[in-house]
């Protein structure tokens, strides 16, 4: 009896044990669950047993995911095939030594996919093959087979070609060398920069998991604020260690490094490009660093911004900065990406407009192992901007695309924010560089002005967190990045259906509610923050919460430099008669953007100092129309919250609880947010609250000196 209930005990420990690790978010969308019970038969007539051709690390890993991942969602382990002539097989191997398993079919599929795609080729009754022309592609076709698995597909007739539509997709960590992360909201730096090289934990080779799981292959691991010490041996020892683990996950090492270094760590007095001692420096350090790690990716720039030294110190050009880099990269196979986020305060232009009056000069002038880096928009990550009048202007450079996954300017790790619809209404505007339907998709995929050399990074949003991204709903936006980053083509939809059926679950009701939740977050953001084409008015430098009434210290960090609001009216005139920056886009964007008539409502006050009884296209006035943006936010998040509730006992209630308390405090910073920006706007308009409206419990004075960190 007593030896009974000891093992009862016991279970009940495991099974609790398993429940949590289950449901605390690590596994992210890596969650091999049993399928149904219907499909369960389907998988177990098609697939009865694995065979795996050839042998190395990578393929190793492609072994391990399918026999564990087809154990636990199928129920029952998969024997080896003892004959290549053996039906029901999954045959995974790199395409010469799979060629027993060739047919028409898949010869045509291989045809058509360059060194990193995949095809997947499945008859009834038959095998399975999972091939490529690199270890690294059978690995990408692993987890996007075993993700037709997780989310119920049939896989009985499969014909996947699949390859990425964009060469290099990194993340950047703006990781710090003392372990914290700049704009990080879900705990600390993933490296622990004092174990290393030493001890490695084994969180390292989940993250290289989770990445080449959604096709990610670079990581530039430190922040581009730079410390120059990431370049010296003692960091570059370590920097190894974690290449050597991302390696055959197929994720490539990148470091940010400060163009001052040969002055910080090399002794000089200079760090001019143009200097051959310089020139000398910069050509022995990189020899160093593919000493320590063979495959290194090549190095990220921030120069002569907010306060970074770059070759402007000595009166030279980006280009002579970059192309410096460049040769000495070059024999090496290694890259430069550029960053094209410049603007100064001491420049008498709009700072909307300095990235391009910048880089469009150089442009044909940068090396051809360059990429010029560029955020979606010409401020900073806002809600919303308009793409960035940069793409489309730079025919000659390939230009890459720099997205902020972390929410710096979103809410950070209180809001549910689905990023995916500002990620695609940027990547499918238009630029008409080369006439209509030249997005800006084509432009950074390259086949607008056919460039070899492709890019596109994601600011990441992990950190020590046990979820890795704080609000578990930032997971989506890791993956959405991605998907993305192979496929710009997915719709937002897309990817969050996957998303929720990885995540929580197949169940036709809670995909749907949870669909909508996310389709519609981003909006809602975008209304209690910065609606109608406001920006940059969260409060000074945390970037959280509303900050409207920011008016000191350098202009262009200021919020009253970008919403202008006074008695006339509110916005930036940026039409010809204002700062003229509509004139950096092609025709006919820029004429639509310089006219309030046709200027798109979602950037109307981007582009425009507007009255505020100017008639809107509902017939309100501006004024109305801004007041029922910000209530209509709150409200969002009221429905988001039901929406949510109805999923209890539908879900884990773990991750369930997480998104509920998020929620809860997201109600009520979207409150602070539409009682400071309307109060805050009233003191200007002198209009009264459209009718309807609850007036703010409190004054403005109060919610100016509310303490936002209650709310993180
Ligand atoms: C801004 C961030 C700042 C970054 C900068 C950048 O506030 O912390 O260093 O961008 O991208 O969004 O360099």
């Amino acid at each position: 009896m007593k030896c009974i209930s000891v093992f009862f005990l016991l279970t009940l420990l495991i099974i609790n044990n398993m429940t949590v690790a289950a449901s605390d978010g690590y596994n992210l969308w890596l969650n091999y669950k049993p399928v149904a019970a219907e499909l369960q038969n389907e998988y177990n007539q098609q697939i009865k047993s694995l065979l795996i051709t050839g042998d190395s690390p990578t393929l190793n890993i492609v072994k391990g995911e399918l026999s564990s991942g087809l154990e636990k969602m199928l129920g029952k382990k998969l024997p080896s095939a003892k004959s290549s002539a053996e039906q029901n097989t999954i045959i995974a191997g790199k395409l010469e030594n799979i060629l027993f398993a060739m047919n028409p079919e898949i010869e045509k599929g291989i045809r058509q996919i360059g060194g990193e795609g995949f095809v997947i080729f499945s008859e009834p009754g038959k095998n399975t093959v999972i091939t490529a022309q690199s270890d690294i592609g059978v690995l990408y076709g692993t987890y996007y087979f075993l993700q037709l698995v997780q989310t119920g597909k049939n896989i009985s007739k499969l014909n996947v070609v699949s390859s990425p539509g964009i060469k290099i997709r990194v993340l950047n960590h703006w990781d710090n060398l003392d372990g914290s992360i700049e704009r990080g909201y879900a705990g600390n730096s993933l490296w622990d920069w004092k174990s290393l090289p030493g001890k490695t934990d084994p969180r390292y080779t989940d993250y290289a998991r989770a990445n080449a799981s959604i096709g990610i292959n670079g990581t530039v691991l430190n922040n581009v604020n730079a410390n120059p010490a990431m370049l010296t041996p003692g960091y570059l020892e370590k920097v190894a260690a974690l290449a050597n683990i991302f390696r055959p996950y197929g994720l490539k090492v990148y470091l940010s490094i400060k163009f001052s270094s040969p002055v910080n760590i090399g002794g000089m007095e200079t760090a001019d490009p143009l200097d051959p001692a310089v020139q000398q420096w910069w050509k022995k350090k990189v020899e160093e660093v593919y000493s320590y790690i063979p495959d290194f990716g090549g190095f990220l720039v921030k120069a002569n911004s907010e306060g970074q030294p770059g070759p402007q110190n000595y009166n030279r050009s980006h280009a002579d900065g970059a192309n410096m880099l460049a040769d000495a990269l070059k024999p090496f196979g290694g890259i430069v990406m550029w960053r094209a986020f410049v603007y100064d305060n001491n420049v008498p232009d709009d700072r909307a407009k300095q990235a391009y009056n910048e880089f469009k000069p150089l442009d044909g002038t940068f090396r051809d192992n360059v990429l010029v880096q560029v955020k979606n928009g010409a401020i900073d990550f806002q809600p919303r901007e308009p793409f960035h009048p940069l793409f489309g202007a730079m025919p000659k450079t390939p230009l890459m695309m720099e997205f902020q996954i972390t929410q710096e300017y979103l809410g950070q790790s209180t809001d549910l924010c689905y990023l995916a619809p500002l990620f695609k209404e940027c990547l499918d505007s238009d630029t008409y560089a080369k006439g209509p339907g030249s997005t800006v998709a084509k432009v950074i995929d390259g086949s607008l002005e056919n460039h070899q050399i492709t890019g596109i990074a994601g600011v990441a949003n992990t950190g020590s967190d046990r979820n890795w991204t704080g609000h578990l709903f930032g997971q989506a936006n890791w993956f959405t990045f991605g998907k993305l980053a192979w496929n710009t083509n997915l719709s937002s939809e897309e990817i969050a259906d996957d998303w929720i059926k990885l995540t929580f679950s197949n169940d036709e009701k809670v995909v749907a509610t949870i669909r909508k939740m996310m389709m519609d977050s981003r909006e809602i953001s975008v209304n209690y923050m910065t609606p109608l084409g406001l920006h940059h008015i969260m409060g000074y430098n945390h970037h959280f919460g509303p900050g409207p009434w920011v008016n000191r210290g350098r202009a262009d960090w200021t919020s009253v430099y970008y919403h202008r609001a006074d008695s006339t009216g509110i916005g930036f005139n940026r039409t010809p008669s204002g700062s003229d920056a509509t004139s950096q886009y092609h025709q006919p964007v820029a004429g639509v953007f310089a006219n309030p008539e046709t200027c798109p409502e979602k950037y109307l006050l981007w582009f425009h100092h507007l009255p505020w009884d100017y008639t809107m296209k509902s017939g309100r006035t501006l004024w109305d129309e801004i007041c029922l943006h910000y209530y209509s936010g709150v409200e969002g998040v009221k429905n988001m919250q039901k929406e949510w509730n109805s999923l209890e006992g539908k879900i884990d209630s773990e991750l369930f609880g997480m998104v509920k308390t998020k929620l809860t405090k997201q109600e009520k910073l979207a409150e602070w947010w539409r009682n400071s920006c309307v109060l805050y706007f009233q003191q200007y308009s002198k209009k009264p609250l459209p009718d309807g409206l609850e007036k703010p419990a409190e004054k403005l004075e109060y919610y100016q000196k509310f303490d936002f960190i209650d709310l993180k």
